[in-house]
């Protein structure tokens, strides 16, 4: 029998609660959330984003997953801050190609002074484009972050990862208190969050809950949620970790999705090591929003080509370029033809 949960945005749950629907039978706990989705989405549409590295690679913090902590040696090709230019002619074709949201990732502690007014020309730059704005640069200042919500930055991505008890087992460089002290710049600030985790780590079914918790007893749900399943990089010390019951993985989806039934429910990292059948039972599950583009910030993504066919074959297309409410109506109409375009290019190359 499946229990009953309301499929509006609550902020009260409880540990309890949160395992009962992990511990669902599989397919009571997936036909329901399939029935939430249902209530506030197209359940075909998927969101699509293209993800940039800007700065890649000697990070001070000590994140045991990632490969572009200093801390690690994982033979990965470190790069300054890229050329504005460049940031732009990267997010032209992520448009081209069909995306409606550019994401740019910084392997930093936080942004320096010095850095600032590059970052904010790419959020400019990237807008004027017609895409939404994304980026994720670590820590911000309460000022840094009114900087980039007045560059017109959408999305600021800034995960929890995991559970705040497990949280000192992954990173000893900084604490779960400053990340949630920069989500509440965000949100003062005006901006969208998207926050979320990684799977895979050696957490206990009770870690993922209470990350789950943590984001949706925030006062308002993040607007997107990235479930990432780590990628085991060599050199790092997440590298042999056990690997995650696929089925574990598609649960924590499914419970994402119950627990905060507006936000989009994202797709992350770990989808180049999936197959076909198991991305099917994540959108099954309630996940509507991938990375695209063949590369993360770092590590292997999907070839385009590949999930333009997935799509086809699960008769999903992507979602369309959120509406600017505040732009003028011509704008609202040039956009609508280059959305056209995009999703007609986002097919035309799969033929
Ligand atoms: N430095 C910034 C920060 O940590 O907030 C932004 C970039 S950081 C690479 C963005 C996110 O990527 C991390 O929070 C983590 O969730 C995810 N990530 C990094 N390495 C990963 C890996 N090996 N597998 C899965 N997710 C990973
Ligand atoms: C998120 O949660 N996952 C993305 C994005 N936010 C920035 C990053 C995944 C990174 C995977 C490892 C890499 O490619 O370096
Ligand atoms: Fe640096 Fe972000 Fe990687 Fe942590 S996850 S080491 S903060 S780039």
């Amino acid at each position: 029998m499946t229990a009953t949960v309301a499929s509006f945005p609550r902020h009260d749950w409880t540990l309890a609660e949160v395992m009962a629907l992990f511990e669902q039978p599989f397919s009571d706990l997936l036909f329901q959330a399939q029935g939430v989705h249902r209530q506030h989405f197209d359940p075909n549409r998927v969101q699509v984003s293209t993800l940039l590295s800007i700065k890649t690679g000697a990070c001070p913090e000590d994140c045991k997953y990632c490969p572009q902590s200093g801390h690690y040696d994982t033979e990965l090709e470190k790069q300054k801050l890229m050329e504005v230019q460049q940031v732009l002619e990267a997010a032209a074709r992520a448009r081209d190609a069909g995306s409606s949201r550019f994401c740019m990732g910084a392997a930093w502690k936080h942004p320096s002074a010095r850095d600032m007014p590059y970052v904010l020309e790419m959020v400019r730059g990237v807008k004027a484009l017609g895409l939404e704005t994304c980026m994720t640069l670590g820590q911000l200042s309460r000022e840094q972050t009114q900087a980039l919500a007045a560059a017109g930055l959408d999305y600021y991505n800034h995960n929890l990862d995991t559970s705040p008890e497990f949280y000192g087992n992954i990173i000893t460089t900084r604490t779960y208190a400053e990340r949630l002290e920069t989500l509440a710049y965000v949100r003062e600030a005006g901006m969208k969050i998207c926050s979320g985790g990684i799977l895979g780590m050696g957490e206990s079914l009770a870690d993922r809950a209470k990350l789950l918790i943590e984001l949706a007893n925030l006062p308002e749900h993040p607007e997107s949620v990235p479930i990432n399943m780590l990628v085991k990089v060599r050199g790092t010390p997440l590298a042999g970790a056990e690997d995650l019951d696929p089925f574990d993985f598609i649960r924590t989806l499914a419970v994402a999705r119950i627990m905060m039934p507006c936000s989009h429910v994202r797709l992350s990292a770990g989808r180049e090591q999936m197959n076909d059948q198991m991305q099917a039972l994540a959108f099954l599950a309630g996940a509507n929003a991938v990375f695209y583009g063949e590369e993360l910030l770092t590590t292997e993504n999907p070839e385009a080509e590949r999930d333009r066919q997935l799509f086809r074959r699960l008769g999903i297309r992507p979602e369309e370029r959120a509406g600017h409410a505040d732009e003028v109506h011509q704008a609202a109409i040039e956009q609508a033809v280059r959305e056209q375009r995009d999703s007609r290019l986002f097919y035309n190359a799969a033929g």
